[in-house]
């Protein structure tokens, strides 16, 4: 692996990781302030904790994993090597974003931004912590734009020939970023920035809640399509198999495009100023984006099966023995698949109407997003820097550390199993998400919640374990025996049809999504700036 670029990835890498340190000590520290186990000096409260948490863990562990991991994959397929112009692009977005990451932890610290990891008004943070936000904004633009810049150029050296697929995955997965992101640049530059310098009084909630989730629903998916690109392409390299199919791995990830982001009103579906006519056309979008997952369930099934019977396994889960399981390469991603089995099923009870009704703002949601970020995504990073952080340092993945990395996935399952089932079940029961247990005082329903939050503590405990000896295996990754370890690319079945060209017509692509956008937001967007909105002066919560 280039050593440029190598210091690229590493850099990105070491700070997610450092993130997901400093967050899982938030996250340990906010459930004991919350449920009044410890009172923190300088009276560091749950909203701070809760805001350092989500911030660290699913906005910053995630983008800067996912920019390294990308970053990775395309010098590895895209020519071998960064083009120095692209390597240059990738540290000014790296400066950006750790410029914006430093002074937000700062602001948060100080208690000047518990707005939440969600930040929309009426919560009002110190204007810096908006502007630490743009440069986050920013500077993963100028990173994605430099994975375009890659492909642009291997495209026109290689004239009329199919990109590689993870490449393919990569670009598609910053063209539905870069989208996004522009409905939060929006709020942030238009609403949130001008209104928390207190250059105008007042703020239309709505919206800002709108373009909120605009970007909020396909930045899930960001978290999701890189580890999907881990499914389709590294798994099968891995366990010694074939892609299933090369062309339906791309139409996937193209529907994922399409569907990821005209569909942010499943999490307003409670909101009463939105019109239920446009709820129930972002519903059935919902229901469209579900249609890839479950395509990338049958491929992944398929892949796992065929190479099972060519190792000659017999009847129907007779493919199960044969999977390397003591190999953690596999092992970690494999337990998020199998955990995004449940996530998913609670995704699609979330996004029908009338159950949203019961679950909403309930730690059900909690629950819900612990089993799909915080497990299938996080367990399948966790298993790509196994073989990443040695390929970038030039070293190797010992028995030892890949020992290690088992126990640590079975630790997180575990104290998942326990804190997530726990605010799965005790959502449905009522308990809110975000509201300190103290404030129910002596109420008895609330008193029947308490077996659910010790339940949750300890699954906390073992989660908190988990992520220190995360970190410790990081460490010692750094510094394992040097040599050589194989970038794992997989291959296509060898009578697959190749991907059709049509599946590259980018333009076609974007105008699509924007079409879907347009239909889907711009009647609701102009109801809400319309005669009949109210703007608030919001709460400021410093
Ligand atoms: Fe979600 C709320 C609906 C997927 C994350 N979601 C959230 C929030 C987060 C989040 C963070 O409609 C909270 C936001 C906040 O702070 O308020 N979600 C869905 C739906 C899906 C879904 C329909 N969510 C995700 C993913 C996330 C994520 C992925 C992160 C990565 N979600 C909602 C809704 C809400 C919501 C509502 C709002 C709730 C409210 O009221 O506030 C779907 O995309 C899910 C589709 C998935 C599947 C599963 C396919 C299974 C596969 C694995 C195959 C396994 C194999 C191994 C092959 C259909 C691909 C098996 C081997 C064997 C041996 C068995």
């Amino acid at each position: 692996f280039h050593s440029k670029d190598g210091a690229l990835v590493l850099a990105h890498i070491l700070f997610a990781f450092g993130a997901l340190f400093i967050g899982g000590v938030a996250g340990l520290l906010q459930s004991m302030v919350r449920s009044g186990t410890i009172e923190l000096p300088f009276g560091i409260g749950y909203y701070q904790l809760l805001t350092a948490h989500g911030v660290l863990m699913a906005l910053i562990f995630t983008t800067y994993f996912i920019i390294g991991f990308l970053y990775s994959g395309i010098s590895q397929t895209l020519g071998g090597q960064l083009l120095p112009i692209v390597n240059r692009m990738g540290w000014v977005g790296f400066g950006l974003m750790s410029a914006g990451t430093l002074l937000d932890v700062v602001l948060i610290l100080l208690n000047k931004a518990s707005v939440l990891y969600t930040f929309y008004a009426p919560l009002k943070a110190s204007p810096y912590f908006y502007v630490g936000l743009a440069l986050i904004v920013v500077g993963s633009w100028i990173s994605g734009f430099g994975i375009f810049y890659q492909l642009k150029y291997w495209k026109k050296m290689n004239r009329g020939k199919n990109s590689p697929l993870f490449s393919f995955m990569a670009v598609i997965t910053m063209i539905m970023w870069q989208v996004a992101t522009i409905g939060v640049a929006v709020e942030v530059i238009v609403q949130l920035i001008p209104w928390s310098f207190g250059w105008v009084e007042t703020i239309n909630v709505m919206l800002s809640r709108t373009l909120f989730w605009y970007f909020g629903h396909p930045l899930v998916y960001f978290w999701l399509l890189p580890t999907y690109i881990c499914w389709y392409v590294v798994i099968p390299k891995v366990i010694g198999a074939k892609i299933y199919s090369d062309a339906m791995a791309r139409l996937s990830f193209v529907l994922l495009l399409l569907f990821s982001i005209p569909v942010g009103f499943h999490h307003q579906l409670m909101e009463p100023g939105i019109n239920q006519l446009w709820k129930f056309i972002q519903v059935g979008l919902t229901f469209m984006v579900v249609i890839p997952s479950l395509m990338t369930a049958f491929s992944l099934f398929a892949t796992f099966e065929m190479h099972g019977r060519s190792k000659g396994a017999k009847g129907m889960f007779g493919w199960v023995k044969v999977l390397p399981w003591k190999d953690v390469r596999f092992f970690a991603p494999f337990m998020g698949m199998l955990v995004f089995i449940p996530a998913g099923a609670g995704g699609i009870i979330n996004a029908s109407n009338q159950m949203n009704a019961v679950v909403h703002n309930t730690l059900w949601v909690t629950g819900h997003f612990h089993l799909t970020v915080a497990t299938s995504v996080a367990l399948t990073f966790f298993g790509i820097a196994y073989w990443l952080i040695p390929v970038v340092t030039g070293r190797t993945l010992t028995a030892r550390m890949n020992r290690l990395g088992i126990i640590q996935t079975i630790l997180w399952c575990v104290g998942m199993f326990f804190m997530s089932g726990a605010m799965h079940w005790v959502g449905l029961l009522g308990s809110p998400r975000r509201t300190a247990f103290t404030t129910y005082g002596e109420n008895a329903e609330a008193a029947s919640w308490l077996p659910y939050y010790v339940t949750m503590s300890i699954g906390g405990s073992i989660l908190f374990i988990a992520v220190v000896l995360m970190i410790y295996i990081v460490i010692k990754l750094m510094r394992s025996p040097k040599g050589v370890t194989e970038y794992p690319i997989g291959e296509a079945e060898e009578n697959a049809e190749p991907a059709p060209a049509y599946l590259e017509k980018w333009g076609m692509w974007i105008g699509l999504s924007v079409v879907l956008i347009l239909i889907a937001y711009t009647i609701p967007v102009m109801e809400m700036m319309g005669p009949m909105h109210y703007d608030s002066p919001g709460y400021k919560t410093w």
